[in-house]
């Protein structure tokens, strides 16, 4: 008995049948029988993934193989992009529509009795990655490969992702584990002959001219697994390899002939120990000794594998930057410096001078926040005994940087101490950012305000001493194709149709939106574009009734704020304004509230597992909706919502429902943000600080199609000196937000005393200035409102500003890369 789908299509898949069914569904059946070993009348959704993956997998594998073949012979200069996250999310419906296949597979899958929305549902989210840095990361590989660029990722194979959040009763972020290998990933190829062995500990003895021998210590094995990453409607199809660590031998055969079982499994244990957990830390640094393990087990066994495929073209050592781009992502690679400088110098007999030369043509540094505590240092104690030898090369490439830098500046003591790789005291500390630009041919920021920031801050001098050139900006990107068309289907569909271009055109040039500006005063189509917002908003209802068992007022506002939980993020100032705008509500009439907005607002993020306030934050999130949701004055009004274990599947689902999402940061703290492109690609407005890349947002829509407030970055600096030396009691400088905070103390959504270390971080220092900005933020608030008001007003807006993305798609990013720091060209595969 077939229980599902067309038994003729069933039959005919099968193996031997000789038929002219579709291709697809006689592969899709092949898996079910022979990779999955399963009956025809056995399968589920799951197993419907599974086989329909393996299916897609078999053309990626086929392009994949070309691209590299091809590419190999052509040995053009390759970039490689070093990134410890990856932040990827699902795979299924991406490689579907960059492949072009998502019909036939919607068809072949129907025949089989299946649905593909379901079966695309069944994946699980690859999350090795905390935020925008990881995600970022996945964007760009998506551009490399749809521009037909010659780009690697090179990263880690985190057995647990970025933990699962779950919610407890009282609010309370609790952390699970994500064990996200416990299903078949089929999306992943191991290479296990692709191994390289990694050093660490023991130690190095000096040679003459600079040279050293490294011995001793640990040696721990690193093995491939390779991801392929389709380009979008092309044959192009780059590769993200992702290491895996594992112990050289199983046994210290030495230990356990002795008897001495419990040692000869710790080794083992802790070289598996590296790749197991993706630290959950976002925009923070954390020192902990596995975590510059993990960083250097990465750096070596890329650089590794780059020196071997660059050796095997046959070129000159000093040939390397010629054929070798490498982009650090963050200080987390910076290892890569000193590990070049050892390949080099110890293994290929590079005299020190030439090597340093290849190692500053190679390499580019982007940085990604000036937040002081996420700036990486190192013990020097813990770096000399795990790596030796590196130390004695960042030792010497500090004081060959610092003799030039007494030459250009002699005298200035206070200069060196700044400039220095080394921070002295004690400990003494290695600071990566330091070293980063010091071993980069260019150090870039991520928005134009940011990398502005970068020069005249954490970068001064080292601006005063290269000179402004090497310290330049590329403002951040989002892949069009993960962000609107594939997230977004119906409004893709529109555009469209409304553009009369094809969607591969308009998708792999963005700007070709701006065409729709000239239909956004046309009534039929701004209701046709309304149509597909209510869509989207109603999907997004379903999905919170039916994980949640909530349910949500379509036809009120949705207000969006997600991101990671960070002071500086200031979802304080959200849910502050919240409790403000429901204290109002229940002073009204009525007949008062009637004329009121109705809105439901969001949230969702995770906060680091050990970060106090954070936690906090979110627990007073749960406990304020609890109250406002359930009050029958204000529900119908104002409601609010915390979605638990934010991930890449769930924004795919946020963002295009939302009206009005927010990035309100302090102004300067913001390195660019990437969600505020993604809710503007999707005709959600914003509401935001004059901060990051909101503000080349609003330099494209136009000022009027965005809400701004809050104090600009040039006052920061003097309202926090203010804070510290000259503090004014919130009753006096806002009374409303003392209002609002004394609500919250004194019990009204549980026991206040609970919030009092959050609430006081703002009665206090209130480093974050949220006292500062809350009159103005209230203020832009009712300009939402107000303009929410004029439907037809509203709608135009959200085309106006969809319509002037285009700037913001990753392709550009990529390409500016490229172009201007990579100098690698575009090949094309036949
Ligand atoms: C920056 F330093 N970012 C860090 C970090 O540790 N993690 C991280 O995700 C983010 C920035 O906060 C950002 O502003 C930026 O756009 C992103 O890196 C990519 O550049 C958040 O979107």
């Amino acid at each position: 008995i077939w229980p599902r789908g067309d038994e003729k299509t069933w039959k005919e898949g099968i193996r031997g049948v000789d038929s002219d069914v579709p291709s697809i569904t006689k592969s899709i059946v092949n898996h079910v029988q022979t990779s999955l070993a399963r009956q025809a009348y056995n399968v589920d959704n799951v197993g419907a993934y599974q086989a329909v993956a393996l299916s897609v997998r078999d053309d990626l594998i086929a392009n994949w193989n070309e691209t590299q073949l091809y590419t190999t012979n052509k040995t053009p200069k390759r970039a490689y992009y070093l990134s410890l996250e990856f932040l990827m999310g699902r795979t299924l419906d991406n490689a579907l529509l960059n492949l072009g296949l998502k019909q036939k597979y919607n068809e072949g899958v129907e025949k089989l009795g299946f649905n593909l929305e379901d079966i695309v549902d069944c994946e699980r989210d690859a999350a090795l990655g905390n935020g925008g840095l990881g995600r970022l990361a996945a964007c760009y590989l998506d551009s490399s490969a749809t521009q037909e660029l010659p780009v690697w990722g090179y990263g880690l194979r985190y057995k647990y992702g970025i933990f699962q959040q779950l919610i407890a009763p009282d609010g309370s972020q609790l952390e699970a584990p994500d064990p996200w290998l416990n299903n078949q990933n089929p999306w992943e190829l191991p290479r296990l002959d692709v191994t390289i062995e990694v050093r660490f500990y023991g130690h190095a003895e000096r040679l003459d001219k600079g040279k050293a021998i490294w011995s001793g210590g640990q040696e721990v094995l690193a093995v491939a697994y390779d991801v392929m990453i389709p380009g979008y409607h092309t044959k192009n199809t780059n590769n993200l390899r992702l290491w895996e660590s594992k112990p050289k031998r199983g046994f210290d055969l030495d230990s356990f002939n002795a008897g001495d079982y419990d040692r000869a499994v710790a080794s083992s244990t802790s070289a598996e120990n590296i790749t197991s957990v993706l630290y959950p830390n976002d925009n923070t640094y954390i020192g902990k000794e596995l975590r510059l393990k993990q960083q250097y087990f990465w750096t070596a066994a890329s650089l590794s594998d780059i020196m071997r495929r660059f050796k095997n073209t046959g070129k000159n050592i000093s040939e390397f930057p010629d054929f070798v781009a490498i982009q650090l992502n963050d200080t987390h690679p910076t290892l890569a410096v000193p590990e070049l400088m050892r390949l080099l110098v110890d293994e290929e007999d590079v005299p020190w001078d030439k090597a340093w030369k290849i190692v500053t043509n190679t390499f580019f540094f982007t940085n990604h926040t000036v937040l002081p505590e996420a700036l990486e240092k190192w013990p020097v104690p813990l770096m000399q005994n795990l790596l030796p030898r590196h130390m004695q090369i960042i030792f010497d490439i500090n004081l060959q940087f610092l003799q030039s830098v007494e030459r250009k500046f002699p005298g200035d003591r206070d200069r060196l101490a700044r400039m220095s790789i080394i921070q002295e005291g004690t400990p003494q500390y290695v600071r990566m950012a330091n070293l980063a630009c010091i071993g980069s041919r260019k150090v870039n920021g991520v928005a134009e305000l940011h990398s502005e920031l970068v020069r005249t801050t954490i970068m001064k001098d080292f601006v005063d001493y290269y000179g402004v050139s090497k310290f330049q900006n590329v403002t951040n990107g989002i892949t069009p194709r993960r962000w609107l068309d594939q997230c977004n289907p119906l409004l893709s569909d529109l555009i469209t149709e409304t553009l009369k271009i094809k969607k591969e055109v308009w998708l792999r040039d963005l700007y070709k939106l701006e065409g729709l500006l000239k239909f956004a005063d046309d009534p039929t189509f701004q209701k046709k574009w309304a149509a597909v917002k209510q869509s989207n908003k109603e999907r997004l209802a379903h999905h919170v009734e039916t994980q949640f068992g909530i349910k949500v007022n379509t036809s009120a506002m949705f207000d969006v704020q997600v991101k990671r939980l960070h002071e500086y993020k200031r979802q304080t100032l959200n849910i502050l304004g919240v409790v403000h705008r429901y204290l109002t509500l229940k002073a009204m009439s009525p007949a008062e509230r009637k004329k009121v907005n109705p809105r439901v607002v969001f949230f969702a993020g995770k906060a680091a597992p050990g970060y106090y306030i954070a936690k906090l934050t979110i627990k007073l999130i749960v406990n304020v909706a609890r109250v406002i949701n359930e009050d029958p004055d204000t529900k119908e009004y104002l409601s609010m919502f915390f979605l638990p274990d934010y991930s890449v599947s769930l924004a795919e689902i946020l963002i295009p429902a939302s009206e009005v999402s927010q990035h309100i940061s302090t102004a300067g703290t913001e390195a660019s943000g990437t969600s505020n492109m993604k809710f503007c690609l999707n005709g959600g407005l914003l509401l935001g600080t004059v901060d990051g890349a909101n503000i080349e947002i609003a330099e494209e829509v136009g000022e009027s199609n965005v809400f701004f407030f809050g104090h600009l970055t040039p006052a920061v600096e003097e309202l926090r000196y203010k804070h510290t030396y000259h503090p004014v009691p919130v009753e006096e400088k806002c009374p409303p937000l003392a209002k609002v905070l004394n609500e919250i103390s004194s019990g009204r959504f549980g026991d206040g005393s609970v919030y009092e270390p959050l609430l006081n971080t703002i009665r206090q220092v209130d480093y974050y200035l949220v006292t500062e900005d809350f009159d103005s933020y209230i203020r832009a608030l009712e300009m939402v409102d107000t303009a929410y008001q004029d439907r037809n007003g509203w709608i135009k807006k959200s085309i106006c500003t969809t319509a002037k993305m285009g700037k913001f798609s990753s392709d550009r990013a990529i390409m500016n890369y490229a172009e201007e720091y990579w100098n690698i060209e575009q090949i094309k595969v036949p």
